[in-house]
């Protein structure tokens, strides 16, 4: 770990004010950011960075994006909330932007991802009990080894991971954990009774950037209408043109919005989960959406939030949407994305540091060639960082590289070369 008596005065002085006054949920990297432009971040000293985190893919438009800001700017000032109790002039309009961007009949609007995703559970076990006829109180949801969906005390009683859930007991059951990527254990678990509905993030972000076969997304499609069972994607952290694609769970076509196909050999998600970048990083937004048959199992007084679906978050995001499209970031994010998978491969190659990269898109992330008890990921994200690039591992040793998606190749073989210079003079 970074001894503190590196950092400046201003920034240490921030830090303890954090540690003094602050619950001690994070550990944060020393650096105490004051300013961000796309996709660079200055901290309190005024030192400039590439920010290769994106605040976990939230950030995808990059800091500060003038559109962006522009919107939740102009509606602030007009009227910012008027709770679900009256209708608004703002939201309708976004509900039919953002069901025709991503091809779906309806959205349930909501604020956070961990929001998003238990209005996912809800609505595909009132689903379950309603049309698919399940017994009450019996409807199973099969989850995956390594997920990650949120820390609500439901969500984390299907994690497999002990800082996530261990001592928040006792848990609510209706979960089935089966390994990653498994068709079989999938099949098997889908051919029990009960079962409600898959939920799946197309790849594992906080699990390392763990990636499917090429084919799981459409396989566990497939599956999921071969025994009647909800297909749930949740792309919070990889949609919205994180992975080269509009959405990461049909990767495998090149289609920019509308999904028209409804067969198995697409992997269209019966619900769609959203957050993050639904908004630029500059305000909470989430999002579930389906078509009819399941949404409208939903009825007045069934489910909702203060915030969710105010007039600020609809028309934020609405400008977060126009600027995926605008910009072609889902291109881009294709394209460097190759780019820097290629250019990382050259420095693995030519390092025992580092032992592979992998990811889609600008979602990637690095395995360190050290015990993920080591702190070594820890020691070259903060080399990073003295050479102007903030990044932090997932777990243990491996360092998630997610840039915001406006990034250029020109700023691109920079961070490249910053990553090269410090692997090259890294000591272990
Ligand atoms: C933290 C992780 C990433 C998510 C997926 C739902 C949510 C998340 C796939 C919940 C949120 C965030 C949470 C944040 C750090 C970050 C994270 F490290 F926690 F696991 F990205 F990988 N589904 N991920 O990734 O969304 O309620 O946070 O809006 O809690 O430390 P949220």
């Amino acid at each position: 770990m970074q001894s503190t008596d590196q950092l400046s005065n201003k920034t240490q002085n921030f830090i303890d004010l954090e540690s003094r006054y602050g619950a001690h949920n994070y550990h944060p990297l020393p650096v105490v950011l004051q300013k961000g432009e796309g996709v660079y971040l200055w901290d309190v000293d005024n030192k400039k960075y590439f920010d290769f985190l994106s605040a976990y893919s939230a950030v995808n438009q990059g800091h500060a994006h003038p559109k962006i800001t522009k919107s939740l700017i102009d509606q602030a000032q007009r009227l910012a909330l008027t709770s679900r109790a009256f209708y608004n002039d703002c939201l309708g309009e976004y509900e039919q932007f953002v069901t025709d961007f991503f091809g779906f009949d309806k959205v349930l609007p909501m604020n956070t991802g961990a929001e998003a995703v238990e209005t996912a559970i809800k609505l595909c076990r009132k689903w379950a009990y309603e049309i698919k006829g399940i017994a009450e109180n019996q409807a199973q949801i099969i989850v995956c080894d390594g997920n990650f969906h949120g820390r609500t005390t439901t969500i984390v009683s299907f994690s497999t991971d002990p800082d996530s859930y261990q001592n928040f007991g006792p848990y609510p059951s209706g979960f089935v954990s089966i390994p990653y990527n498994d068709k079989k254990a999938l099949e098997d678990a889908l051919a029990k009774p009960n079962v409600a509905g898959f939920l799946v993030e197309p790849i594992q972000g906080e699990a390392g950037v763990n990636m499917p076969d090429d084919d799981f997304m459409q396989n566990a499609r497939a599956l999921c209408t071969k025994y009647e069972a909800l297909f749930i994607a949740d792309e919070v952290q990889t949609g919205i043109a994180r992975t080269g694609s509009l959405l990461a769970v049909c990767g495998h076509c090149s289609c920019e919005n509308r999904c028209e196909q409804q067969t198995e050999t697409y992997s269209r998600p019966d619900i769609l989960i959203l957050g993050k970048a639904l908004s630029g990083g500059v305000y909470p937004v989430s999002a579930v959406l389906a078509d009819n048959e399941i949404m409208n199992v939903i009825q007045p007084g069934q489910h909702g939030s203060t915030f969710g679906g105010n007039p600020i978050a609809a028309k934020v995001a609405i400008a977060a949407l126009q600027v995926v499209s605008e910009e072609k970031l889902i291109q881009n994010a294709r394209e460097l994305g190759d780019l820097f998978r290629a250019e990382m491969q050259r420095i693995i190659h030519n390092s025992d540091l580092l032992i592979k990269v992998r990811g889609k898109g600008l979602l990637n992330a690095i395995v360190v060639n050290d015990s993920p008890q080591s702190d070594t990921a820890w020691r070259l994200c903060l080399g990073l960082k003295e050479n102007g690039l903030l990044a932090k591992p997932t777990h243990g040793n491996i360092i998630r590289f997610a840039p915001p998606l406006v990034i250029t190749k020109d700023q691109l073989l920079e961070c490249i070369q910053i990553i090269k210079k410090t692997v090259q003079h890294f000591i272990k």
